[in-house]
């Protein structure tokens, strides 16, 4: 057998475009042509399989797909002997229990002897099971948020991102009971040599999404300067200083982190750096 990782990814859906396009920023080639269920990479040894995201779980179990991508929502649910290898930071969402707007809301015991619609009956039920409330579950596969108007359920519990889905059918967000993003799964007995090449895929996951957290900053400031500046600059090691043209002054260039961005950019205007420049970093590899 050919050592090649295999990957189950969306076929079309939600996670197709984010999944494909973190693969093509590890550098890895494919050619997903219209309709194709089977790609082979042209660079890496990697082949795809493009499915419904409701197998990958299973695939993955039983070793049809050695690793996957899909919603930790899915996983979750499918509840398989998998290993959870990665968050992907994309396709960010949450499963929540909504009901008529309505109604008042005084806390989950609301739910108790109540009837719920969901597709997430395994969440769902280990939640109202770790908070002892004893509710209904109809699990229905699609349109959940009709449910309570048509006097199926009184709440239902389903995937929120804007809540506009929710608000359009009349109904509230009463309590967020799953935070889900994309997770890259993987079977549990990976060979050695499918090992090494899942090693080498992360490495250059980890490189993108650190590249991703932080920006390359430029900046002149005068030399009297510098030490205020350096120590705003928190930077992968210290920074590098190159003397400018211009006689006591000097150009800094150091990294940064996207979360603290503006604390850090008025801190060193604050403190005389001027010309500054921020740049995106496209691959980082501590
Ligand atoms: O065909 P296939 O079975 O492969 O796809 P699917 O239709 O089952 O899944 P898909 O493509 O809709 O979603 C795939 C994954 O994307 C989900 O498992 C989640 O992890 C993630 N995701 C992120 C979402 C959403 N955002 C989302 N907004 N999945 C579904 N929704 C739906 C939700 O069900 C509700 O109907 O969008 C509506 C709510 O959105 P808002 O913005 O109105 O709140
Ligand atoms: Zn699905």
């Amino acid at each position: 057998m050919k050592n090649t990782l295999r990957i189950a990814v969306q076929k079309s859906g939600r996670l197709s475009d984010d999944s494909l396009a973190l693969i093509k920023e590890c550098g890895i080639k494919v050619n997903n042509g219209m309709g194709k269920l089977k790609a082979e990479a042209s660079n890496f040894p990697m082949e795809f399989l493009f499915l419904r995201d409701d197998d990958i779980p299973g695939y993955v179990q039983d070793g049809v797909a050695d690793i996957g991508i899909v919603g930790a929502n899915e996983a979750e649910e499918k509840d398989k002997q998998v290993d959870w290898v990665k968050k992907l930071g994309f396709s960010k969402c949450r499963l929540s229990l909504a009901i008529d707007k309505a109604e008042t809301y005084n806390g989950i015991q609301d739910f108790e002897g109540k009837s719920l619609a969901t597709s997430y009956p395994k969440i769902l039920g280990d939640y109202l099971k770790a908070n002892k409330i004893n509710a209904d579950i109809h699990e229905i596969s699609g349109s959940v948020e009709i449910a309570p108007s048509i006097g199926l359920a009184y709440g239902i519990c389903d995937i929120v991102s804007s809540g506009s889905t929710l608000m359009s059918n009349g109904l509230k967000e009463v309590e967020v009971i799953f935070k889900s993003e994309a997770v890259m799964l993987a079977n549990k007995n990976l060979s050695t040599e499918k090992k090494e090449i899942l090693d080498r895929l992360i490495f250059r996951i980890d490189a993108v999404q650190t590249a991703k957290n932080n920006k390359y900053i430029l900046l002149n400031a005068p030399n009297d300067a510098l030490e205020n500046i350096i120590n705003i600059l928190p930077g992968m090691k210290s920074p590098t200083v190159l003397p400018l043209a211009t006689e006591g002054w000097s150009s800094v260039h150091s990294v940064i982190q996207e979360d603290d961005f503006w604390e850090i950019i008025e801190g060193l205007r604050n403190a005389g750096a001027q010309g500054i420049l921020v740049v995106p970093i496209e691959k980082m590899i501590l």
